[in-house]
């Protein structure tokens, strides 16, 4: 059916959860059949278009045509054209384990390139663990993954299943936050950033350190654009698969605890590491004679990596008082403000990557990989350059860019993005075009490379639905072509359709070369 609106595609991939549970003599289970029985008979989820299935790697690597339905055309004036895998075992998230966290990313790779970003329906028991894992299982992430679920099924009369679906859906489907998200009652969050906070509340879920990456109000969807994270090096997405938490363990200090209890714990046969709910900013009882600290020592000098994160939901543990300072200098790891799910899924991801040692494991323990910490180099505050022009809004800085970008003039981008706090890389021209786009057609490969190196993403698409690589093939812009393809840039398959069905009149010559006439390009 023909529309006026463009399509964004994204994948459902459903892991079982509330949200697609029915009732049994034993209580709510996952149901299977979610898109037919629980999305398409809603009209925010199904606009009435008869659409071709879509193609979805599914299983081992074999190419399944599924159902797709659209949603009307939203805020954006941009309908989600979506299908729906179900995994062929439904869970109740308490029962997911590092198999099916490997499940859900090697799905996230295998379609990759046929969707513009993905959703993960998934229970919320384990929502905040699982979110952890694949934001570091999940590398060089160009689009966005979002996990959700909800706390009452959507077959219920009540539910937050519909609200949390459709906001999830939409914020895939609109905006490039390549970053592994928890999407929950109106807030977007960074995955690994989250913990449950409520058995029973619809607003489950919290990000005690952290801001939400987004809010959805009836005015739409506020993105934090500064908070985004974006993959800054010149490497294709990639999936690590290997982790693994049968060799980590999670222990919560309470006051008495025995230090017999600890030492049985970290004797465990296999066992690697150890999560250390501590007190406070990070204490713990040092034991009668030490034997507390002792027990620690002992595991550490056997090559057992421990970490300290505190009981407490905000703060930091840092060596502030005295049993803090003593676990350090046993060698335990100061987790800074990581939850306990991130602490323990990042645990299992290091010690997984055969070519790190020890003291890579501990050194990188206390670094930010994908945002799950707070370093305090990042805490400094700093100030624009005094130099910067006074631009008096975003649209307004985005032009001067764009003629920047179109002569090629590499110096004065660099200024004009110094202290970005415009969120430029992220600003569309009229025809949604974004720096990326005027890059790949402009005349100087360093300046496509600069904005690649700034967190720019490759995979945004402007309205007539094109991606910046589709724009360099067509201009034959060989070097373009090459940087944006190393940096995990693809044709969609329409764009490939098109491809084809371009003939040379489309192209024209310029005293500067060639020069594609397409109406979304300035
Ligand atoms: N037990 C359910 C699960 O985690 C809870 C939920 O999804 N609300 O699968």
């Amino acid at each position: 059916m023909a529309t006026q609106f463009p399509e964004a595609r994204v994948l459902i991939i459903m892991t079982g959860g509330t949200i697609c549970m029915r009732s049994s003599p034993e209580g709510l289970v996952p149901a299977r059949g979610f898109l037919e029985a629980g999305m398409a008979p809603r009209p925010s989820f199904n606009d009435g278009s008869k659409l071709d299935p879509l193609p979805v790697i599914t299983g081992a690597a074999t190419k399944e045509y599924l159902p797709s339905l659209r949603t009307p055309p939203s805020t954006y004036s941009r309908h989600v054209r979506y299908t729906l895998y179900e995994f062929p075992v439904l869970l109740d998230s308490s029962s997911i384990s590092s198999k099916g966290w490997t499940q859900i990313a090697t799905t996230v790779q295998d379609n990759y390139s046929l969707f513009d970003g993905f959703v993960v329906l998934h229970g919320t028991d384990s929502l905040a663990y699982t979110s952890s894992a694949l934001s570091f299982m999940l590398s060089h992430l160009g689009k966005p993954v979002i996990l959700t679920g909800s706390q009452a099924s959507i077959f219920a009369l009540q539910s937050d299943a519909v609200d949390n679906l459709l906001g999830s859906l939409i914020i895939a489907g609109t905006f490039m936050i390549p970053e592994v998200c928890l999407f929950f009652h109106h807030s977007l969050y960074r995955g690994n950033r989250t913990t449950k906070v409520s058995a029973s509340s619809f607003d489950a879920f919290a990000s005690p350190n952290f801001e939400p990456l987004a809010k959805v109000s009836a005015m739409g969807a506020e993105v934090n654009w500064h908070l985004i994270r974006r993959p800054k090096s010149i490497a294709k997405f990639d999936v690590l698969a290997a982790l693994d938490t049968t060799h980590v363990a999670c222990l919560r200090i309470f006051p008495g605890i025995k230090p017999e209890m600890i030492d049985g714990v970290l004797r465990v046969p296999g066992l690697r590491g150890l999560i250390l709910e501590t007190f406070g900013a990070g204490n713990a009882p040092s034991g009668e004679d030490g034997s507390f600290t002792a027990v620690i020592k002992a595991a550490v000098a056997r090559g057992i990596v421990i970490v300290n994160v505190s009981q407490c939901q905000s703060g930091f543990v840092s060596p502030l008082y005295a049993p803090a300072t003593v676990l350090g200098n046993a060698g335990v790891v100061f987790g800074h403000d990581l939850t306990t799910e991130a602490a323990l899924t990042k645990l299992s991801f290091l010690l997984a990557l055969p070519e790190l040692r020890y003291s890579d494991i501990t050194t990188q323990m206390q670094l930010s990989l994908r945002g799950e910490m707070t370093e305090v180099a990042s805490m400094q505050f700093s100030h624009p350059s005094s130099e910067l022009p006074h631009l008096t809004d975003t649209q307004t800085a985005f032009t001067a860019l764009g003629y920047a970008i179109t002569k090629g003039d590499l110096e004065r981008i660099k200024h004009l993005l110094t202290g970005d706090q415009l969120g430029l890389l992220q600003t569309k021209d009229y025809a949604e075009n974004t720096a990326v786009h005027l890059a790949a057609v402009g005349p100087n490969p360093k300046v496509l490379e600069e904005l690649l190196k700034r967190g720019a993403s490759v995979h945004v698409r402007n309205r007539a639905a094109n991606t910046p690589l589709f724009l360099a093939t067509q201009v034959g812009n060989e070097e373009a072509v090459k940087i944006l393809t190393e940096v995990g840039a693809h044709l969609h398959i329409e764009e490939v359709e098109r491809s084809f069905a371009i003939s040379d009149a489309s192209f024209s010559s310029s005293p500067k070369g060639m020069r594609w006439r397409d109406d979304s390009l300035p």
